[in-house]
């Protein structure tokens, strides 16, 4: 078998995607999500420039060596913009495998460990009132984890709130906007609003919240243990991930479980926090981190230390990386928890989903391979808008983490 031509379809249905099509000489094809919020077009050429050249004639089943042709084949290693067209390959490659040999995904990594995907949805607010609202219309939607984010008074915008009524997407059309962070404002309020919530909804709804890499690592064990009455799920980003060491300082101060990761793209992004046992979840998804045959390997190293998945899964990853995802979630033992912020309805005219969700779980049928094609006509409907991710200042001017 062959791998004969590929391509990158880029389409803007409501937001960017970016899928690679890989054709071979059986007349299977395979899809792979290579979406990168707001450096879509970096990852477009790093594919058409220099992977898919290198793809033709290599043979589509040898998924691990062709892996590795782009990892260790590559001399300037690692990086979101590689990794996530190593990882779009590796997807559209295991699609045409399962597709070859007639099964759905899941069934070559293990086959059902379960039957469906307990997911968590977004619940956010400009403020503590409107925030505890949204929190009981998921409840009602049968969510049984929701994530909590809320506008922080005094802050006059800030991350997971949308501005408007519009479903929430935080890449705005053109440059970057620039927004402002005050930490202390955020860590005196965050304590009160979980305490309200739990107030209100008691202790049977999952709740997490994502401090968005925003604390210095003291001040994540400040918010972790402050948090710690209101038995989070997790508390997603404390910290920016690059220090990995840093995250020693929350597990000395609060047994608040925490998960981080969706900006990772390799394993060694996690080694420390792993062996160190410093985290709970690995949120690094299947399009960044590597794909299934990357992936595949983190979550067997975080079996060992209790750690489970935990997957990002905000609506700027395609349908193509989420329903590769349940496959993945369906089959390991320790997969914890999906993000699933459902996308617009106009995504499902050009990608066509082999999931649903009901009463709080997602659930994937038995379409062979991944299970979701793309409409290529609809998708030339929708063409590129760019857009781009906010960018952070601190209130006294000083560019911060977003
Ligand atoms: C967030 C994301 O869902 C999350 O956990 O961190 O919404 C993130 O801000 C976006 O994916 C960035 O593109
Ligand atoms: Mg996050």
């Amino acid at each position: 078998m062959k791998i004969t031509d590929a391509k990158v379809i880029v389409c803007s249905p409501g937001r960017n995607f970016v899928t690679l099509k890989i054709f071979t000489d059986e007349g299977i094809y395979g899809l792979g999500d290579a979406t990168l919020n707001g450096m879509e077009k970096a990852v477009v050429s790093h594919l058409e420039e220099y992977c898919i050249p290198a793809l033709k004639g290599k043979d589509p089943r040898n998924i691990e060596d062709i892996w590795h042709y782009f990892y260790k084949g590559v001399y300037w290693k690692r990086g979101s913009v590689s990794m996530t067209a190593v990882s779009a390959i590796d997807l559209a490659l295991w699609d045409i495998k399962a597709k070859v040999l007639g099964t759905p995904l899941y069934n070559m990594l293990g086959g059902k460990s379960r039957n469906k995907i307990l997911v968590y949805c977004h619940a956010n607010g400009k403020d503590s009132e409107e925030t505890i609202d949204k929190v009981g219309e998921k409840i009602k939607n049968g969510f049984r984890a929701v994530r909590v984010q809320s506008g922080i008074p005094g802050i006059d915008h800030t991350y997971g709130v949308p501005k408007d009524n519009k479903p929430y997407e935080p890449a705005a059309k053109g440059l970057a906007h620039e927004e402002y962070w005050d930490t202390s404002k955020y860590l005196n309020f965050l304590p009160s609003l979980f305490r309200k919530v739990r107030d209100v909804y008691g202790e049977n709804i999952h709740l997490l919240h994502d401090a968005h890499h925003r604390c210095t690592p003291i001040e994540a064990a400040r918010l972790a243990k402050e948090l710690e009455p209101f038995h989070l799920f997790w508390l997603e980003d404390p910290v920016s991930g690059e220090l990995q060491e840093g995250l020693r300082l929350i597990r000395k101060h609060s047994t608040t479980p925490v998960a981080i990761g969706e900006v990772f793209n390799t394993i060694y992004d996690y080694t420390t926090l792993m062996t160190e046992q410093l985290i709970d979840y690995i949120r690094m998804p299947l399009v960044h981190g590597g794909g299934i045959t990357h992936l595949l390997k983190v979550a067997a190293m975080a079996s060992v230390y209790h750690i489970q998945t935990g997957f990002h899964g905000a609506t700027d990853l395609s349908p193509v990386n989420l329903a590769a995802a349940l496959h993945f979630n369906t089959a390991i033992n320790n997969f914890g928890i999906q993000e699933y912020m459902p996308h617009q309805e106009i995504v499902n005219e050009v990608f066509k989903v082999n999931y649903n969700f009901t009463d709080g779980y997602l659930f994937i049928d038995d379409t062979h391979g991944i299970g979701v094609d793309i409409d290529e006509k609809k998708a030339a409907k929708y063409p590129y808008e760019k857009a781009s991710l906010p960018v952070n200042r601190k209130t006294n001017g000083t560019m911060f983490y977003w």
